[in-house]
């Protein structure tokens, strides 16, 4: 298909931007999960800790990924971590117990999956209809997740801003890392990252402030700011509605960001060199096409599985959804049209 439209670079909102404010509030709306929702993923948690325990009393579960982070959508399977001590265990034979004691408790589509880059046991719970995945000792996600909640309690339109960029993200087929385009995660770090760029800015950068949560995971330290409550009125000086900085934000990653040469940092709350961070080369599959930090694991790029042909899908598709803010009639229709 074609991606592109024809193309003309505007610097500023136009004048009736704010028609959209309404229209993009319900559909974020829309799509957060009803407190249903939040109390029966509790209850499965509980249900799988219940049966964990019996064989593992030392081991603990953990909600991290999106229903966790704030950004989950309603509907959406929930991620489990099973932290636990292992000593001269193989991960894979403590999944495939797990799996055992599962699928002889009722639960459903019961999946061993060992060989995984993350390996982990896939189940349905028939009660509540959930499907849930579970890794574990993946304790940096359980804290980037909390890092991400943390942003997402600053100031709302982070989230509003989210909902909206990973439903355009799914629904043009932006969203899938073994088709070389981005993760959820990759997108929330572009929002922060964003809303860190705005002058006024919406966001600090919590990892440059004195440090009140630490936690030191593999050999990785995480340190940041997480009295958030205190931070409640930090984006208020920036007055910017969400269409607007839905407008900003494709406009953003369609014309300003320097690809060639800029690395995505929340961790620093601007931009690094490639060249600082030596991500100029590929290197086996790594091609730093589009580079997004990691705010702890500061070696790990989120953008390495993007290649040469999904980074002209990638900016096509941004330079799309610029082109349809700005001069569509209906942008909160034609954005999300399928691709
Ligand atoms: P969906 O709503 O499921 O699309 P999500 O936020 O749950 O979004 P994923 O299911 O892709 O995102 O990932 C689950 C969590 O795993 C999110 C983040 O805490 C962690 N994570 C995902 N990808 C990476 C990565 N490449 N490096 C480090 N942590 C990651
Ligand atoms: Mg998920």
């Amino acid at each position: 298909g074609q991606r592109m439209r024809n193309q003309k670079i505007h610097t500023t909102y136009p004048n009736d931007i704010n028609r959209l404010n309404a229209p993009f509030l319900t559909m974020f709306e829309s799509l957060i999960p009803p407190n249903e929702e939040k109390v029966k993923q509790k209850q499965l948690l509980t249900v799988l800790e219940k049966l964990v325990s019996k064989e593992y009393p030392e081991a603990r579960l953990f909600l991290y990924g999106s229903c966790a982070n704030s950004f989950g959508f309603s509907k959406s399977d929930i991620d489990v971590c099973l932290a636990m001590e292992l000593q001269n265990v193989d991960k894979s034979d403590i999944l495939l117990k797990l799996a055992d004691i599962f699928e002889s408790n009722n639960l459903q589509n019961v999946q061993a999956l060992t060989r995984a880059r993350v390996p982990i046991v896939k189940l349905m719970d028939p009660v509540t209809g959930i499907s849930c995945d579970i890794c574990i000792n993946n304790v940096l996600a359980v804290v980037n997740t909390k890092l991400l909640r943390d942003y997402a309690q600053i100031d709302e339109r982070l989230r509003q801003l989210v909902f909206i960029v990973k439903h355009w993200a799914k629904s043009r087929q932006v969203n899938e890392t073994y088709h070389g385009t981005l993760s959820s995660y990759a997108y929330v770090l572009m929002c922060i990252h964003f809303l860190q760029q705005r002058r006024p800015a919406i966001l600090p950068c919590l990892q440059g402030m004195e440090t009140t949560y630490f936690a030191n995971v593999d050999n990785v330290e995480c340190a940041y700011f997480d009295q958030v409550e205190k931070l409640h009125n930090y984006g208020s000086r920036n007055g910017e509605s969400i269409a607007q900085l839905v407008w900003a934000f494709f406009h953003y990653w369609a014309y300003c960001h320097d690809y060639a040469n800029d690395v995505i940092s929340v961790r620093t709350g601007r931009t690094l060199s490639k060249r600082a961070k030596d991500w100029t080369r590929r290197v086996g599959n790594d091609r730093h096409l589009i580079c997004i930090e990691d705010p702890f694991e500061v070696s790990h790029d989120l953008g390495r599985v993007v290649d040469k042909f999904s980074i002209r899908v990638l900016r096509e598709e941004f330079e799309r959804a610029a082109q349809i803010m700005h001069c569509d009639s209906n942008p909160c229709v034609t954005l999300f049209e399928p691709y």
